[in-house]
């Protein structure tokens, strides 16, 4: 029977290359974004059946009632992937935008597990099923402006790894897949739209590209069901560590 896959943030980056190759390996798919037209442009050139949704996953309530309101055809879901999110502003913490906190914290950890709090008992009820959060390289390094953005990866981290502990006997996967750098419009947003601001920061240097995440995510969902991989670190070669820093 073909397995359905939903997807949050599948409007761009790496939810929409992530749709692209579970849709050629004939998965059902469910994709859900708040810019509907995009989910439309997207399900009009994949070869299998998708259901869209129109969704802010902010919001508890739609959240709850979407995926009650899955159709039949599209009501089981055998893996959730986590994806939507976003990092808003660089600046250091005390010159930081709270609403960009409060959008980052509400999308990031809230909105992440609202959609997991509404799938989990479904895959818990069948005994089977796969969790891929979209971490980020940020939740395990620091660096100077990542701050919150950095801190809510923190949290999926964690969150990932005790829904592990609490899945225990139930027959259900977790994976945290924790991206480095990567051109996608993640720059655009984070610098509030400012197209110049984020194209230099792909300038000079070959970045993990939206393909690269998508094939991941295949590999730790495609391996038997015994094995579960907890997390994956993911950097382009040109992206390494700095020595600590020490103001004199
Ligand atoms: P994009 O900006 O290209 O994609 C982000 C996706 O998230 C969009 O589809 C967007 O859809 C969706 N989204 C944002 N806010 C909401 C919301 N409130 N409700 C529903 N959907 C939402 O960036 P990426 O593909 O790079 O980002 C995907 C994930 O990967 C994020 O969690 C990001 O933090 C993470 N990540 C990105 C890295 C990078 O360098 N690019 C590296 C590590 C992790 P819409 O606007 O239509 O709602
Ligand atoms: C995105 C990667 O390094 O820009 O999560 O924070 S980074």
């Amino acid at each position: 029977m073909k397995k359905t896959v939903l997807i949050t943030g599948a409007s761009s980056g790496f939810g929409e290359a992530i749709a692209r190759r579970f849709a050629e390996m004939g998965f059902s798919l469910v994709l859900a974004a708040r810019r509907l037209e995009r989910l439309q442009q997207l399900s009009e050139s994949l070869p299998v059946n998708c259901f869209l949704i129109q969704l802010d996953v902010r919001d508890r309530k739609a959240v709850e009632r979407a995926i009650d309101d899955l159709p039949d055809e599209f009501s089981t879901i055998d893996i959730l992937i986590n994806n939507a999110g976003l990092a808003l502003g660089l600046g250091p913490a005390h010159e930081a935008d709270l609403d960009d906190w409060d959008t980052m914290i509400d999308t990031n950890i809230k909105g992440l597990t609202y959609v997991t709090r509404a799938v989990l008992p479904g895959m818990v009820a069948r005994q089977s099923g796969h969790v891929v959060n979209m971490g980020s390289i940020a939740g395990d390094w620091p660096y100077p402006g990542g701050n919150s953005y950095g801190a809510s990866k923190a949290f999926v981290k964690q969150f990932s790894l005790n829904l592990r502990a609490d899945l225990q006997g139930k027959n259900v996967r977790v994976t945290n897949i924790e991206p480095g750098l990567a051109q996608t419009e993640f720059s655009v947003v984070r610098f509030h739209g400012d197209q110049q601001k984020a194209n230099s920061i792909y300038e000079g240097l070959k970045p993990l590209l939206p393909a690269d995440i998508a094939e991941t995510v295949i590999w730790a969902t495609s391996l038997p069901e015994h094995v579960n991989i907890n997390r994956i670190e993911v950097m382009p070669t040109c992206q390494s560590f700095s020595p600590l820093a020490i103001a004199r």
